[in-house]
């Protein structure tokens, strides 16, 4: 008990040392809750000018002083006690790959029956995949601005790509996971995509590739675009590229990270990985469009009159008239699925090199690897093609951990989740002080035990007041006129019919809803662009309170 320091008689001077307060209130919450709180709050006073010094002095009675002790005696005895939570050493390393629009077509998901992805699924092998999880919103900037700073779309009113996340009051200051990491002694670099391109977010690293106003390298492109004579589509585009692998960002970002793992660490690293494909446009070399012959592709099974029991605002997000409409009068939907196959298999080399950089490197052993999609991808299914819609081709993205101590190979787990979860999640494993405001739950229980109880259902927003929950067994959707979905995935799981009338399972999804979703949503925090308009039915003048 050395960081103890007693003194003289029924007044005693202690001498708390900072890793010692780390260890009582961010190690035990019981502590912080409890004991704690009444005995040592109550008594020292200071406390906060405490946090920022490496020691303080305090005065409490012999009494006090017995029960803050057996305190720490308890915590002393307790596993995993991280008395070096204020400290860096013996930390685990975290690498943290993201991959940007991947949907469920991976092999180890079962997404679609072609695609090859064998890096991706010996990676999930090695720890547990999440087959169940879903994004916070089914955009870039949102659900990225979310994940990195554990903060859900309808508080902080960041719904949409155009919304300047940073200018958000609610995320002004918000502390992102790298910035929480490098608080606590780590060293944070990113490469890559990780926050949505027009809002990089240098605060978060201390160096960035390719540079930290730019976080996208350059890629090549065919020299005759559109490829696939859609006109007007921007980059809504696929077609080989006649370039070697090196050529590619993506490919670049990888030998970074390569690099960054080879290097000398002499304080635990996190390392930001983002990879921009499958984004569109699906340029990638030729290679990997070989590996999916047009003619033999499995094309998404899609019901022509699946949104005929969808509602107004659903079906003006799945606007058919639009890519669907454009993609069948060019005879482009194999090309199409080609193109984000290729892609797909493309950025699986991508994780693979990263990995086998890893396992050559001398930390192989002590880091964690989380890897994460921002959100799925409709290609066809509902008649909508990209994001931007609350049914499951759009919500459900990747999620894999591999966390040396923890998970065990093969685990699969087929709870709820979303990427809230991951910033708590990490906390957690690599004994980071707790944040109050962060709106997810640890992931540890279940990496620990992928079947463990879990009672949360997985929310996910698309604009203000139009909300999705994921339980296990059912989809739920509410827009923001109050009309509804409600879908039953042991039965269906291509969401094609809307059990909205069933009251009983309808009743237990809103109370679902209500769990995890606010009632009072923010309006958009501002920016140019997708307005609120894009997403409000006919008639619909007003938005009535969420929970009716
Ligand atoms: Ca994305
Ligand atoms: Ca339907």
């Amino acid at each position: 008990m050395s960081c103890l320091q007693v003194l003289t008689g029924d007044a005693i001077l202690i001498r708390l040392s900072r890793r010692f307060m780390y260890a009582l209130r961010h190690d035990f919450p019981w502590v912080e809750k409890g004991l704690w709180r009444k005995v040592v709050h109550e008594k020292i006073s200071g406390l906060k000018e405490a946090e920022n010094m490496n020691q303080t002095s305090c005065m409490m009675n012999r009494r006090d002083f017995l029960r803050l002790t057996a305190v720490g005696a308890a915590a002393l005895s307790m596993p995993n006690l991280a008395l070096s939570a204020g400290s860096a050493r013996n930390k685990p390393n975290m690498l943290f790959m993201a991959i940007d629009d991947l949907n469920d077509w991976v092999g180890c998901l079962g997404g679609h029956p072609d695609v090859k992805t064998p890096n991706l699924d010996r990676l999930a092998g090695r720890g547990v995949l999440f087959t169940n999880a879903h994004c916070s919103a089914p955009a870039c900037n949102p659900s990225r601005a979310s994940l990195m700073t554990g903060i859900l779309p309808s508080t902080s009113g960041v719904y949409h790509n155009p919304n300047p996340w940073r200018q958000s009051p609610v995320l002004k200051n918000a502390v992102t996971i790298p910035q929480h990491f490098m608080a606590h002694g780590y060293s944070a670099v990113g490469g890559g995509k990780i926050y949505h391109g027009a809002f990089p977010d240098p605060p978060s690293w201390q160096s960035y590739v390719p540079s930290q106003q730019n976080n996208k390298p350059d890629d090549p492109m065919p020299p005759n675009r559109p490829v696939n004579g859609i006109p007007n589509t921007s980059h809504f585009d696929w077609g080989p590229v006649d370039v070697p692998d090196e050529k590619m960002g993506d490919r670049q970002v990888a030998a970074w990270a390569i690099t960054e793992l080879q290097k000398k660490h002499d304080k635990p690293f996190f390392i930001g990985c983002g990879f921009f494909r499958p984004h569109l446009p699906w340029y990638v070399p030729n290679k990997y469009f070989d590996m999916y012959p047009p003619d033999r592709i499995t094309l998404p099974n899609v019901n022509e009159n699946d949104l005929d029991d969808v509602p107004e605002l659903g079906k003006k997000m799945a606007r058919p008239e639009g890519d669907h409409k454009k993609v069948i009068e060019h005879k482009q939907w194999r090309k199409a699925v080609q193109g984000y196959l290729a892609s797909i298999s493309f950025v699986d080399t991508c994780v693979g090199r990263v990995i086998d950089g890893l396992d050559r490197s001398n930390y192989a052993d002590n880091t964690i690897v989380i890897l994460w999609s921002d959100h799925g991808w409709h290609l066809g299914e509902k008649l909508h093609w990209r994001k931007f819609s609350l049914w499951e081709e759009a919500t459900h993205n990747v999620l894999m951990a591999v966390v040396p101590g923890v998970t065990r190979p093969g685990g699969r787990c087929s709870r709820p989740v979303t990427m809230l979860d991951i910033y708590p999640t990490l906390i957690e494993l690599c004994s980071l002080a707790p944040k109050d405001e962060l709106q997810g739950r640890s992931l540890v229980p279940l990496l620990k035990n992928p079947e463990a109880e879990w009672e949360r259902p997985a929310l996910t927003t698309h604009g203000r007041n139009n909300h999705s929950v994921r339980t296990e067994r059912y989809r739920y959707i509410r827009y923001s006129d109050g009309t509804e979905e409600l879908y039953d995935h042991e039965k269906d799981d291509l969401e094609w019919t809307n059990l909205r009338r069933r009251p009983e399972i309808r009743r237990r999804q809103k109370a679902a809803l209500k769990m995890v979703a606010s009632d009072k949503c923010p309006r958009g925090n501002g920016g140019e662009g997708q307005k609120e308009t894009h997403i409000k039915a006919k008639g619909a003048v007003r938005e009535p309170p969420l929970f009716v």
